[in-house]
C-alpha cells in the first residue's frame, strides 16, 4: 500500500514551511500519493537520486512539471533539453557542454570577478540595501546577458520570464496565473532575443548557433536552445545567490568562517544549494511498470521529486538544516544529478564564488535588517526581498 497524504506542495503554506511536509513524506516511505494532483512524489535521498540516474524508467520527455505531454498539449515548445530524453538530449546536451565548457566559463572568470568586486563595494557604501534585488538579481544581470551576448536593453524582462516558466511546471493555480500576466508582454522580447540576428558574434549565443552552420542542430534548435539559456541562466543564479546572502546572514558564524578564508567561498555557495535548494522540483513520467521500494508505479504515472527534501534527508546528512561551509556536501542534488544535471552549474559556482569572494574580502559583516518576504513560485525557492546591513572591513 502506498501512503496517502494529505499535502498541497504548490500552496502558500507549504511554501512559507515546507519542512514538515518534506519529513512527513520522508517518513511515510519511499513513495506517496498525493491525491491533492493525482501523483506520486518521493522525498528520501536515496529514492531522489536513484530516479534521478533512471533516464530510461523516468522520462522528461513527457514534461518534467504536472502537464502530461502525452495528454496535454505543451503550453510553449518543449525545451530540447529540460523537456528530452535521449538520443534527441544526447545531441543537444552534447552542444550545450561544449558552449558551457569548463574552458568557456574560464575564460570569464576575469570579468565575473571585476564585476562582482565593484557592486560590493558600490553596496559598502550604501551600507543599507536588500539584498535580492540590489545584489541576488543585478549581479545575474550584469554579467549572464554580456555571457551570452544579448544587447543591452531590457535584461530585466528575463525575470518575469523565468518566473512564468518556473511557475508552469506546477498546477495553472493562482501564482502561475499571476506570473503570465507578468509575463506576457516580454514573450515575443524572449523569442526575439533568441534569433541570430539579435545576438553579438561572440558569447554563448553565437556558439550554439555557429553549431546550426556545422548541421549538428538546426537554426530553428539553436534558437530553442539559446531560449534554454535565457529561461534558465538569470532566475535559478538569482534564488541561489540569494539563499547564499540569506544563509550568510543567518549564520554569523559560518560568515565569519569565510572571511578568514576568502577561498572557502565555493564551498560557501554549495552548501547554500544544498540548504536551500533554489530549484525544489520537478516531476518525471515513467515509461513502464516501475519499483520504487516494495511499490511498483504502473505506466504513466507522474512521479515528483522533492530535490530540497532530499537535500535535507536526516538519512543522508547530519545536521541536515544546519548551514556548514565546510560540510562535505558533494553528492547534493541542489543541481539534479545524471543525465539532465544543470549544464549551467559551472557558470552558476562562478557566479557564486565571485560574489561571495568579494563579500568575504570587502566585509566585515552582513545583518538581516528587516524583516525578509518570501518570494512564490511553484518550482524556485527563494526571497523576494532581504532587506540587509553590510559593514566595511
Ligand atoms: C532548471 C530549466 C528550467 C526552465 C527552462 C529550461 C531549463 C529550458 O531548457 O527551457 S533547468
Amino acid at each position: 500500500m502506498i501512503p496517502t497524504l494529505d499535502i498541497d506542495p504548490f500552496c502558500q503554506a507549504f511554501f512559507d514551511d515546507p519542512f514538515p511536509a518534506h519529513a512527513a513524506m520522508r517518513e511515510a516511505g519511499p513513495v506517496v500519493f498525493l491525491p491533492a494532483y493525482g501523483v506520486h512524489a518521493v522525498a528520501r535521498y536515496d529514492d531522489v537520486r536513484a530516479m534521478l540516474l533512471d533516464w530510461g524508467a523516468f522520462s522528461s520527455a513527457r514534461g518534467v512539471g504536472l502537464s502530461d505531454f502525452a495528454k496535454e498539449k505543451p503550453w510553449r515548445l518543449p525545451s530540447l533539453l529540460l523537456e528530452t530524453d535521449p538520443p534527441l538530449h544526447d545531441r543537444t546536451r552534447g552542444l550545450m557542454d561544449k558552449v558551457l565548457s569548463p574552458a568557456a566559463v574560464r575564460a570569464l572568470r576575469a570579468s565575473f570577478t571585476t564585476a562582482a568586486e565593484a557592486l560590493v563595494d558600490e553596496l559598502l557604501a550604501r551600507e543599507a540595501f536588500d539584498a535580492i534585488a540590489d545584489l541576488a538579481e543585478a549581479y545575474p544581470l550584469s554579467v549572464f546577458p554580456d555571457a551570452v551576448g544579448m544587447p543591452p536593453e531590457n535584461r530585466r524582462f528575463l525575470l518575469p520570464y523565468g518566473n512564468m516558466v518556473f511557475n508552469s511546471f506546477g498546477p495553472r493555480n493562482d501564482f502561475f496565473q499571476a506570473a503570465v500576466a507578468d509575463a506576457e508582454p516580454v514573450l515575443a522580447w524572449v523569442v526575439a532575443q533568441s534569433k541570430r540576428s539579435a545576438l553579438a558574434p561572440t558569447g554563448f549565443g553565437a556558439v550554439i548557433h555557429a553549431a546550426a552552420d556545422e548541421g549538428i542542430v538546426t537554426e530553428a534548435e539553436a534558437e530553442v536552445l539559446v531560449r534554454s539559456l535565457l529561461t534558465a541562466g538569470v532566475d535559478t543564479t538569482v534564488n541561489g545567490l540569494g539563499a547564499a546572502l540569506y544563509c550568510l546572514a543567518r549564520f554569523p558564524g559560518e560568515f565569519q568562517r569565510l572571511r578568514a578564508d576568502p577561498s572557502l567561498a565555493r564551498a560557501a555557495f554549495e552548501e547554500a544549494v544544498r540548504l536551500e535548494s533554489p530549484v525544489q522540483t520537478f516531476f518525471r513520467t515513467t515509461t513502464r511498470d516501475v519499483a520504487i521500494g516494495d511499490e511498483t508505479l504502473p505506466e504513466g504515472s507522474k512521479v515528483l521529486m522533492f530535490l530540497g527534501a532530499a537535500n535535507r534527508d536526516p538519512r543522508r546528512w547530519d545536521r541536515p538544516d544546519d548551514y556548514d561551509i565546510t560540510r562535505k556536501n558533494a553528492g547534493h542534488v541542489g543541481f539534479g544529478s545524471g543525465i539532465h544535471g544543470c549544464v549551467g552549474a559551472v557558470l552558476a559556482r562562478l557566479e557564486g564564488e565571485a560574489v561571495l569572494t568579494a563579500l568575504a574580502r570587502r566585509a566585515a559583516a552582513i545583518e538581516v535588517d528587516g524583516e525578509p518576504k518570501r518570494r512564490y513560485n511553484n518550482t524556485l525557492r527563494g526571497l523576494s526581498s532581504l532587506p540587509v546591513r553590510l559593514r566595511a572591513a
